[in-house]
């Protein structure tokens, strides 16, 4: 039976990220991408505002559903979700995971040292109960971080501090963490890896520009690639090059400011697959 992949997270109707990455991208890998809206925006939080519909109670009618149907996932992705869906997430997984099921958690909630509106001060210790049971956590700095409670230390971190963090993480209860947006050298980016016992790590250059949705890029190519049988290391090395092709893609166009050109970037990825 081919794997299917269930991925729960936020529509954001325009702004290249959350679904409207996954889906397609994770679909380029060749995985069969089944979708749970957890709530439908009109544009992601970094607009000046934003509608949005809280879909927690449709989840658990269309868990119902599923359920009637034997309907099953061999993997699972989660991003952008609520403090209230957690544990309704937590329920969709134990009831429709086939055996041996891939739980990827992608602790979408912060960046450059701070939560994204609307996220409450304990958001963090709640999304640390889902990244608990997960076999790989994608946290950039700030996310490990407020998992972990510790202070964000901006760009003053050294290799001990990055990879006792990992440790840490792993500690917790993840199988595998991968911290993005690591760097030890200005002009380099990349990711740090650790599976329980060694940190590995890929590094990109850095473009000298921040975009939105760049986590949401990497993480899923990660799931798509993960999903396929790849390594951890091979599968967030191709992920942080596609990020790289998304934000070249972008460069040029001064008045894109509200994501990457990911779409343009999806014939490099599958011709790495
Ligand atoms: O890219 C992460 C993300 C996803 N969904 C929504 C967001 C953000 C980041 O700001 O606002 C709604």
């Amino acid at each position: 039976m081919d794997k299917r992949l269930l991925t729960i997270q936020d529509i954001s109707c325009v702004g290249q990220c959350s679904l409207t990455v996954a889906l397609p991208v994770i679909s380029a890998c060749g995985i069969e991408t089944a979708v749970l809206p957890s709530s439908v925006l009109s544009n992601h939080t970094a607009f000046k505002g934003w509608t949005f519909n809280d879909l927690t109670s449709d989840m658990e009618n269309i868990l119902a559903q599923w359920k009637k149907e034997n309907i099953t996932f061999s993997a699972f992705y989660t991003g952008y979700i609520t403090a209230a869906q957690i544990p309704v997430i937590q329920k969709i997984i134990k009831e429709t995971s086939r055996e041996g099921a891939l739980k990827i958690i992608d602790p979408v909630m912060a960046d450059n040292g701070k939560l994204y509106p609307g996220f409450a001060e304990d958001f963090p210790q709640k999304m640390a109960q889902l990244c608990k049971e997960a076999d790989v956590i994608l946290p950039n700095i700030t996310e490990a971080c407020l998992l972990l409670g510790i202070p964000y230390p901006a760009e003053n971190y050294d290799k001990a501090f990055i990879e006792k963090m990992c440790a840490d993480l792993h500690k917790m209860g993840a199988k595998n963490v991968v911290v993005t947006g690591v760097s030890f050298e200005k002009d380099k980016l990349g990711v740090a890896v650790y599976d329980g016992h060694s940190v590995e790590y890929y590094f990109t250059e850095r473009l000298p520009v921040q975009m939105h949705g760049t986590g949401d890029a990497f993480a899923s190519a990660f799931a798509g690639t993960y999903c396929r049988g790849w390594s951890l290391l091979k599968a967030a090395s191709l992920a942080a090059d596609f990020v790289v092709e998304s934000i070249k893609a972008t460069l040029d166009d001064k008045d894109h400011w509200y994501g990457v050109k990911f779409e343009k970037a999806i014939p490099f990825l599958t011709s790495r697959l």
